[in-house]
């Protein structure tokens, strides 16, 4: 362990991902936002997701600035740059292109303490604790989770897509999500994102992107299984094949 790598904030925000995964599954209610939005004071969308995500691409995106041009390209630069990849796209492209319903501002305020939290542990993990061998591009950890990065965020890109595709500029209606994923399951971009997340953890071997990807599989989890349950609720012709989450299992 590298000598100014203090354990205790990665022990603790690690532990923390896990408590708020179990606290979203013991609560399991529709977590406050989108179809489930409840009468609050709101900010668009687009703003919504823009400001709670921005930490998230932000605080990676300095750390990496700040540190010296001999390290780019080591493990653990490479891994927060797809750390990085990913919120780029969520702060700088889904969140102006998203069509989706206003979002309550108390959850914006949450929302954006998670990111920041999250991406403040996420980067202080892989350049100040995280070691890693000459031959790690090799390893099969490495490859693999960079494959699966990679897929799951195809996916959850051309699901978030499809969904925009549902509704015209200004429409807050909701219609069967059809093609792609969705073919088989409910919850097709949560999906994507929790394969991303999966692969990330295996790609970085660290408790904090594992801890992530639990955090994730449990609160996208379950809004996928409220969504379902939506679904099947609000259209009598909703496909009776499709899965919440799994294809043909779950
Ligand atoms: N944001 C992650 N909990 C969350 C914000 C809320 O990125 O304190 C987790 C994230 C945060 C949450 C975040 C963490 C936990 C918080 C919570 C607030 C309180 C909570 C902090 C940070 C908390 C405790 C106390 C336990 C700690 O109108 P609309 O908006 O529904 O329209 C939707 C549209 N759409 C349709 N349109 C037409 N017809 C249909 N049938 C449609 N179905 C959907 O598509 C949207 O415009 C759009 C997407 O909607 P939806 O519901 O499918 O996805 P959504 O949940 O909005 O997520 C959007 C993307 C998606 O790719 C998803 O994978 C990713 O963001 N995401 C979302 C949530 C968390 C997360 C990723 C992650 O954990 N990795």
């Amino acid at each position: 362990m590298p000598v100014h790598c203090q354990q205790s904030p990665v022990l603790a925000g690690s532990a923390a991902l896990v408590a708020m995964g179990a606290l979203v599954l013991y609560w399991a209610k529709p977590s406050g936002y989108g179809k489930y939005v409840p009468a609050a004071v709101c900010l668009s969308a687009r703003a919504a997701w823009f400001l709670q995500e921005l930490p998230s691409f932000a605080v990676p995106a300095v750390i990496l600035a700040l540190q010296p041009r001999t390290l780019f390209g080591s493990p653990a630069t490479v891994l927060l740059g797809l750390f990085c990849l990913h919120y780029f796209h969520r702060t700088f492209v889904y969140s102006f292109l998203t069509r989706g319903r206003s979002f309550p501002v108390a959850l914006i305020f949450s929302s954006f303490f998670f990111c920041l939290g999250n991406g403040l542990l996420q980067s202080y993990y892989l350049i100040y604790c995280a070691e890693y061998p000459a031959e790690w591009y090799t390893d099969i950890r490495f490859s693999l989770g960079l494959f699966l990065f990679l897929l799951g965020m195809g996916i959850n890109i051309h699901s978030d897509y499809i969904l925009r595709q549902l509704r015209k500029p200004g429409e807050i209606i909701y219609r069967i999500p059809q093609g792609g994923l969705f073919t088989y399951v409910s919850g097709a971009n949560f999906l994507g994102e929790i394969i991303e997340w999966i692969g990330y953890a295996l790609a970085s071997w660290s408790l904090p992107a594992l801890t992530f990807a639990f955090f994730s599989l449990c609160f996208l989890g379950l809004r996928a299984f409220h969504h379902h349950r939506f679904y099947l609720k609000v259209f009598e012709d909703y496909p009776k094949s499709r899965k919440t989450l799994i294809p043909f299992i779950f």
